[in-house]
């Protein structure tokens, strides 16, 4: 599991009527702003190349527990998303009742390669494919980033900032400093952008890209560097493989739908270097602490952060719902049968960094929680001081 202190649990169908979180071991004094909290939903909202669902939908978190005047009081907090577009589909996703003709109008059948569709209807035992396909839709996610924003609040409070920008789209890819992607790249991303990606002068581009791909009916993929600065060095652990950062946010990035690899720093550059150029030499600067001259690493070594900005590029496979249905069987006449389309978006690469965020804001939290203890925000600040101060004395 990626996560030592705190837990994250989601429910909720991409068109039943709600997306509901509850995030567990978080201090207690935490301010939660929820304007904050929605503008991350929106960012997650935003960009080019979505499909007509996110016209409907207008995320907002709405907290039922665990806030008491915008604060957190310790125990689990709760919070709820709710899906527009569950008005349409009330008589085939009621969770309580639905109506046959209209389910079975909507029933899938013939799997969609590189979606969860077959492999869960196996696991599952169902034979609507749709019972699979609700779960696992990227609608989710939403929860996630509402989760996560309230990690960045956290995270805030002892100086950690997170950002994100997308380094390609399809075949769009923006070519890369001879220093490396840094931390200060993701602070010149334009959020407004179309793409949020790191070097504007790429959109239009991008944008060429996904309109020529839509008109085909097909799908987009990409890469997108999520970063963190001010990580205090210590966080993670490299006693036991479950304890190693590294590994805990790999697999918190790889969680997130059509996400198929992960690189930490320059991880999948090094494999192609040799040792001399693939490592960062250490210094100590008199009133600074030790210090990299580079950050090939990513802040992470040996599973624990080293105190240089965290770096991690994710890989998005492109959506695999695609306008014509990829080669599939009907799993009713086991016969050749093209997939089935639904309604969907041409990329969601724009979205994917918000998100990874979200996962990174939530693994990052969770270890800082870890490694300071602490019930309330000021006994969480006072161990993380009492850390920072010994570091200083090293
Ligand atoms: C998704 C399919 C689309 C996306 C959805 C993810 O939904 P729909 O089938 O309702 O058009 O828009 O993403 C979201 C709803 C969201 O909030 O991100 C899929 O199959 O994964």
């Amino acid at each position: 599991m990626p996560l030592a202190r705190l837990s994250l649990t989601t429910a909720g169908e991409s068109h039943g009527p709600k997306l509901t979180g509850i995030l567990t071991g978080l201090p207690s004094g935490l301010r939660v702003d929820p304007a904050a909290v929605n503008r991350d939903l929106a960012r997650r909202q935003h960009g080019y190349g979505r499909g007509g669902r996110m016209k409907i939908e207008r995320d907002e978190a709405l907290f039922t527990g665990g806030l008491r005047g915008g604060e957190t009081l310790g125990g689990p907090l709760s919070f709820e998303i709710a899906n527009r577009d569950h008005g349409v589909w009330e008589r085939v996703m009621g969770p309580v009742e639905i109506e046959a003709e209209a389910a079975a109008k909507r029933r899938l059948s013939s799997p969609r390669p590189g979606h969860a569709d077959l492999a869960g209807g196996l696991k599952y035992g169902r034979r609507d494919l749709r019972d699979i396909l609700e779960r696992a839709s990227a609608r989710e996610t939403a929860s996630r980033v509402a989760a996560g924003a309230v990690c960045r609040a956290l995270l805030l409070e002892f100086g950690v900032e997170i950002r994100s920008g997308v380094l390609s789209l399809g075949d769009v890819v923006i070519s890369e400093p001879p220093q490396g992607f840094t931390f200060a790249e993701l602070l010149r991303v334009d959020e407004g952008s179309l793409f949020r990606a790191i070097d504007l002068s790429a959109e239009e581009r991008m944008k060429a890209a996904v309109d020529a791909a839509t008109k085909s009916g097909n799908t987009l993929g990409g890469t997108i560097l999520v970063g963190a600065r001010g990580v205090p060095a210590g966080l993670g652990s490299h006693v036991s493989w479950t304890a190693k950062l590294d590994g805990r946010i790999g697999q918190a990035m790889l969680s997130i739908p059509s996400v198929k690899a992960v690189s930490l720093g320059d991880g999948v550059a090094n494999a192609f270097r040799s040792g001399s150029l693939a490592h960062d030499p250490i210094e100590y600067v008199a009133g600074k602490g030790y210090r990299r001259a580079s950050n090939r690493a990513g802040g992470l070594e040996g599973g624990i952060t080293n105190g240089e900005d965290v770096l991690v590029t994710v890989y998005q496979k492109p959506i695999s719902t695609l306008r014509d249905g990829l080669p599939s069987v009907d799993i009713d006449t086991r016969e050749p049968r093209r997939a089935a389309y639904e309604r969907s978006d041409t990329t969601a690469v724009p979205a994917g960094g918000v998100i990874a965020e979200a996962m990174l804001a939530l693994v990052l939290a969770d270890a800082l929680l870890e490694k300071t203890g602490g019930d309330s925000m000021p006994e969480v600040k006072r161990n993380l001081d009492g850390f920072l101060a010994e570091q200083r004395r090293f």
